[in-house]
Parts: C-alpha cells; structure tokens; sequence
C-alpha cells in the first residue's frame, strides 16, 4: 500500500514546482516529507515505529530497484524519483541532488561493492532511524522524522527546505 502511497506521491510532484509558486505558507519539500510521514503512521499515533519505518524502507528500496534483483546499484539510485526531482529541478538543485543522493549511496553501500544489498539497507534504514530517534523512545516523532532522519537531512540540505 505505502508503494502505491510513494508512486502517486512521485506521480503529484510533478505539480510541486505549481505549489512552490502559490502562496502556500509551507515548503512543498517539507509538505512532501509530511505526506510521507503521515502515509507511514499507519496506526496515526503520530510516532514512527521501527515495523511501520521498515514498510517505508522496504518501498523505497523496491520503488530504486528498477530491475527488481534484489539490489540498488548506484546507477539504480541515481535514476530514482521518490518525489523530489521535479522540485530539484525548478529550484536549479539538480547537482546538490546528485551529491545528496551519492552521500545516501555510501552511507548504505558500507562494503563499498558499488551496489546495496538488503542486509545492507536494512542496517542503513535502522542505523537513521536510531540517530533520529534523540529521546531514545524507540520511534521517530514527526519532529525526529522531519529534523534528523538522515535522508531527510539530505534532501533537506540539497532542497533548501
Ligand atoms: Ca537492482
Ligand atoms: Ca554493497
Ligand atoms: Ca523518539
């Protein structure tokens, strides 16, 4: 379900760059990562629990995974749109996207083998979580999520958002 959540959420971004120019008060990066915080929560306890981030973590390796082999190259990565190349793009941040996205990469592909397998997302995913997880309560807050989730970080940083 939260695949089909990430690609009609890839699908609206197209009409991100339109929202940036409305009046709307929030960044539609930070707008984005509220979606997708609030598609994650399935239980709507507002917290991001370890089995409900897994759920996120395992589409979004599938949705890079474009041959389906079970790993995510880097040239598999690089071409994956998890929603925010469109505003990339109209904010002239393609190139910080690409540096974004090559951080992400090794920060992954621990073994330096030029793909990442699933022991090793799974271990990324876990490790971001437990560095966003500041009160040690088990789970990510929106807050944590938004503020310290590493790929958010990044995104943050090459989005300016
Ligand atoms: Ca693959
Ligand atoms: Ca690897
Ligand atoms: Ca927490």
């Amino acid at each position: 379900m939260l695949r089909t959540i990430l690609a009609a959420l890839a699908l609206s971004a197209a009409a991100l760059p339109a929202a940036a120019q409305s009046m709307s008060a929030k960044d539609p990066g930070r707008a984005f990562m509220e979606a997708i915080a609030m598609g994650t929560d399935t239980d709507r306890d507002r917290r991001l629990a370890p089995a409900e981030m897994r759920v996120l973590a395992t589409a979004a390796f599938d949705l890079a995974d474009a041959d389906s082999n079970g790993v995510v190259t880097r040239t598999e990565l690089e071409a994956a749109d998890f929603g925010m190349n469109a505003l990339a793009a109209h904010r002239g941040r393609g190139q910080a996207m690409e540096t974004a996205t090559a951080l992400m990469f090794a920060f992954a592909d621990r073994d330096h083998d030029g793909s990442i397998d699933g022991v090793e997302h799974a271990a990324a995913a876990r490790l971001a979580a437990d560095l966003a997880d500041t009160d040690g309560d088990g789970a990510m807050s929106y807050a944590e999520f938004y503020d310290g989730y590493m790929f958010n970080m990044a995104y943050r940083a090459a989005l300016h958002y």
